[in-house]
């Protein structure tokens, strides 16, 4: 991880001061919250080269090699007393896809609520968990897992994932694109949190894939039209019905 071990956060980045580098964990998800329990800043990030227990939504794994990828853990603080953990969940997935565009040949798009894909193909996942104190949000840890240098993706993920290294045919460095990530978390959250969600609503309509597209979420199947000011995306149903979905998994 040698690639790793001089990384220093962009100047002016809020994120990644401080970085703990881990070689092995289970989870940076469950590091960053011990940290953010034990009174950790915003913007403390835990960055892994490998994963024992790296999680995804629904207690499903998330693939965590060592010496190809992304993982780190982003402790958030700033702006909850007006913004819901979800919608810093759906800016995070916007912000990612923004980044990772300056290293993909052609743009990536987010799947609804905050997947990375490229071409179909997930690229980046998002796991993010609030900390709360009473009924207020303390904290919210953003997890993420970007595929960065991988030549050839596990079998169990061959048909759904891909990386950098093969939608452009090389490895971007992963210092590049760590550092790109917290510069845009930093920018686009940090809008959203002083601005609201409106600020960034036509960025992510405009990104999500699922938009003008058929879905099937939960009991419901039709159109998605768009994300509304909420956050939740509205599907029309073939009676013509608008139904605001506010979370599961598109099929
Ligand atoms: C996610 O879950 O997409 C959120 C993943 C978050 C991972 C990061 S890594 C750093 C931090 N620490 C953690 O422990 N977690 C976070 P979900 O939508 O539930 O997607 C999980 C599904 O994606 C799996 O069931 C597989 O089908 C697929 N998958 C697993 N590993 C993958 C990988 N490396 N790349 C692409 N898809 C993967």
């Amino acid at each position: 991880m040698d690639d790793l071990l001089a990384f220093v956060s962009p100047p002016g980045c809020r994120l990644g001061r401080p970085l703990i580098l881990k070689a092995l964990t289970g989870s940076t998800n469950d590091d960053a919250r011990a940290l953010a329990n034990a009174g950790a800043g915003h913007g403390t990030v835990v960055l892994a080269d490998a994963q024992t227990a790296g999680r995804g939504r629904l207690g499903r794994a998330w693939s965590s090699p060592a010496g190809e990828n992304l993982y780190l853990s982003v402790v958030w603080r700033s702006g909850l007393d007006a913004i819901e953990p979800p919608l810093l969940a759906l800016g995070a997935g916007l912000a990612v896809s923004e980044a990772l565009d300056g290293f993909t040949p052609t743009p990536t798009a987010v799947k609804w609520p905050n997947d990375v894909r490229h071409r179909g193909r997930k690229l980046a996942g998002l796991l993010a968990e609030a900390i709360y104190r009473g009924t207020q949000p303390s904290a919210v840890i953003l997890g993420l897992g970007v595929n960065v240098r991988g030549a050839v993706m596990p079998e169990a993920i061959a048909e759904i994932a891909t990386s950098l290294r093969i939608v452009r045919g090389d490895d971007p460095g992963r210092a590049a694109v760590l550092s790109s990530l917290l510069e845009r978390l930093d920018a686009t959250l940090g809008r959203l949190c002083a601005d609201g969600f409106g600020a960034i609503r036509q960025r992510l309509i405009e990104r999500c894939e699922n938009i003008g597209a058929r879905v099937s979420i939960g009991e419901v199947s039709g159109v998605a039209i768009d994300i509304d000011p909420t956050g939740a995306l509205r599907v029309r149903d073939d009676q013509g019905v608008v139904h605001a979905v506010r979370a599961g998994e598109i099929r």
